[in-house]
């Protein structure tokens, strides 16, 4: 009878060291360990056993049940660590199509006024967005008591320090660092506390140029924002000056750039531009009998929006996965 016992034992061990999956696992336990099994099946011989012989028996095949069991939940709980319960990979389904990101409508805008400008011989200067006051109004000829320096119309930080309110202020950097002539171009973040609106925003860039040489005039100021109007909107482009009044420029005007919208001609007003006064060359000790030179800042939201037809500046910000993934 022991050598049954252990006959079927090694057996077991032997059919169960060869089942590869679950379903082999599966049928293993049902032929050994199952209720019409082979271990219950020899149990039932003890029957014919003499009444002595049966307790030995019956330990013995508890032994080897409880044996046979571990073997098994070992045998399984290996199985499931090697494949866990993940459904079958079917390589022949379709992937998921990966999903690239792209560049802000803004950013994007950014970048291709740049190019449009660095092609027109600009070169690309920078300037803090932390300002003090002497870069933001003095140097710009912006009086004391101008309402441009009103604490309605501006981010102050305390300590002469302020978010600047126009990208003016790159002017005077670049002009008390480098000698004429000059032809450069920035953009970048300003600050002002608007209401928002569809048009208007706290925060916003402008692009800034200044050109400062011998003999420069309102014709050259118009050339180049006619240029940069027909490269950026394209061939049928039309630029329009409307007399306004800064106080760092004089003569001062507004720009205004004819650009096909929805189909339709339209004058749209992007900013403004000028003849540097002669007190803000004097600011930054350039000789205004010597150079003279011009100046534009436009709102580059509001070339984005008119460009690729945005009807609400706060979309802009909104970072709203859907109105981003249009451009
Ligand atoms: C200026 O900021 C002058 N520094 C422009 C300039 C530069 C004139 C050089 C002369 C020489 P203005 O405040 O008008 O100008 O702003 C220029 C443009 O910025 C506006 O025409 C508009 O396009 C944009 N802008 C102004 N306020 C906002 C705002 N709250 N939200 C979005 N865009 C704005």
């Amino acid at each position: 009878m022991v050598e049954a016992i252990e006959q079927l034992q090694t057996e077991a061990n032997e059919a169960l060291a060869q089942a590869s999956d679950a379903a082999a696992l599966e049928a293993w336990r049902v032929d050994f360990l199952g209720t019409k099994g082979r271990l219950k099946a020899m149990m039932a011989s003890m029957r014919d056993l003499s009444k002595e012989e049966r307790p030995a028996f019956g330990q013995r095949m508890n032994a080897v049940k409880e044996s046979l069991e571990v073997a098994f939940e070992s045998r399984r709980s290996q199985m499931d660590s090697a494949s866990p319960s993940l459904p079958p990979m079917d390589l022949t389904e379709p992937g998921m199509p990966g999903r690239l990101g792209q560049r802000h409508v803004l950013t994007r805008t950014i970048d291709e006024i740049v190019e449009v400008f660095a092609r027109m011989g600009f070169s690309v200067a920078e300037g803090p967005e932390v300002e003090d006051e002497w870069h933001n109004f003095n140097a710009l000829n912006i009086p004391e008591d101008h309402p441009a320096r009103d604490s309605s119309e501006n981010f102050f930080l305390g300590a002469g320090r302020m978010l600047r309110s126009q990208t003016s202020t790159v002017q005077i950097r670049v002009m008390e660092q480098s000698p004429p002539p000059l032809k450069i171009m920035t953009c970048g973040r300003v600050y002002r506390p608007d209401t928002h609106d569809a048009t208007h925003y706290s925060m916003f860039h402008q692009v800034e140029g200044l050109c400062i040489d011998r003999g420069v005039t309102m014709i050259d100021l118009k050339s180049a924002l006619f240029q940069f109007a027909r490269a950026y909107f394209g061939p049928e482009a039309e630029v329009r000056m409307r007399p306004s009044f800064f106080p760092f420029t004089e003569p001062s005007a507004e720009v205004d750039m004819k650009m096909k919208i929805k189909g339709r001609w339209q004058w749209v007003e992007l900013g403004g531009c000028g003849m540097v006064d002669p007190n803000v060359l004097k600011a930054v000790d350039i000789d205004p009998e010597e150079w003279t030179g011009y100046a534009f800042g436009l709102g580059i939201e509001r070339i984005a929006m008119r460009r690729y037809g945005i009807s609400d500046i706060r979309w802009l910000y909104e970072n709203d996965e859907r109105f981003l993934r249009q451009f």
